[in-house]
């Protein structure tokens, strides 16, 4: 294990890190990829640094590493008081093995080194990647779990065709296969955000057969977010549940680095506090922020830091269900 901030606090007797120096981890945690070294965490988080399986823009490839260089100085929620960092055990635990083009070996590596932190009792929080990375992290809990998990789905996306381009595989198809495969309660997956252009009757009518429920943003926009919320909470109920967040389902003001960004979008303020309440009231037993593409040559990488205040949310949500 190694403490990004020890060398630091060694030399200056006080933790003086700054955030561009040092080795780069999520909020400057330990860092690890020993997997003896999980046994008691709480929460670890994971990068799946892939964008073979987009229909679109790629280059999420790049996106844990921009979110893990978007944190913040601290871990204190200004607006909850809760600094998640005292209340749970959290450590990067670096990125999945990939391998570029061969999106099946990276599936594999994903889901393995997902089921290492389920194996010592942890939430994996998985960064980025396309949005195909979902249906590894959800197969490994519900594989863990022995059964179904539930979903909560943020996205302007079903991502539930069958097939996307002719192919199985897909960033357009994790929902449909994890469905599929079991591995999702469908009567417990709910979708928050989606407007725009796909997918199209044909996948709907497969959703309504299978009982999904969708709020669109003509939803989220005339019911509120708390309200949204609070069904959503409803649908889902006690038990399990994977919670995964499409950076596009944002305003793309608020995300323009994604792949398939679409007008007309859910604003930060609400996916945040959304967030946060999911994970304070859910039983989350793992997340992912997905479909972030940094910004090539500096400016303010806007998908990144949204993406990395998600997971500041998700893990304040977890400490404040702690307690
Ligand atoms: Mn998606």
């Amino acid at each position: 294990m190694i403490d990004p901030t020890e060398r630091w606090r060694r030399q200056h007797g006080f933790d003086a890190k700054a955030a561009w120096a040092g080795l780069l981890s999520f909020a400057d945690l330990p860092y690890t990829e020993d997997p003896v070294e999980l046994q008691g965490v709480d929460v670890a988080v994971v990068g799946a640094p892939m964008d073979d399986l987009v229909s679109d823009a790629p280059g999420t490839r790049f996106g844990p590493r921009a979110i893990r260089a978007a944190t913040p100085t601290a871990t204190y929620h200004l607006e909850t008081g809760v600094d998640w960092l005292e209340t749970l055990r959290v450590v990067d635990y670096g990125d999945a093995p990939v391998v570029p083009a061969d999106p099946v070996a990276s599936h594999r590596a994903i889901e393995a080194t997902v089921a290492e932190v389920l194996g010592a009792g942890g939430v994996p929080i998985v960064l980025s990647g396309d949005h195909s990375i979902t249906e590894p992290d959800v197969r490994a809990c519900a594989l863990h779990l022995a059964g179904p998990v539930g979903l909560v789905h943020f996205d302007t996306h079903t991502d539930t065709a069958a097939r996307l381009y002719g192919r199985d595989l897909s960033h357009g198809t994790p929902m449909y296969r994890l469905v599929e495969q079991g591995h999702v309660d469908p009567a417990r997956y709910v979708q928050i955000g989606l407007r725009g252009w796909w997918p199209e009757q044909r996948e709907l009518d497969w959703q309504a057969k299978h009982g999904i429920t969708s709020f669109f943003m003509r939803d989220v926009s005339q019911l509120g977010i708390g309200e949204v919320v609070e069904r959503t909470l409803e649908i889902v109920g006690a038990g399990p549940a994977f919670l995964t967040v499409d950076v596009d389902v944002l305003e793309p003001a608020y995300a323009p680095g994604t792949g398939t960004p679409e007008p007309g979008g859910m604003t930060a303020i609400d996916l945040l506090w959304a967030c946060r309440t999911i994970a304070t009231r859910v039983e989350i037993v793992g997340a992912d922020v997905v479909e972030v593409i940094p910004v090539a040559g500096g400016g303010a990488d806007l998908a990144a830091l949204a993406a990395n205040r998600v997971v500041q949310e998700i893990l304040t949500g977890l400490a404040l269900r702690r307690r």
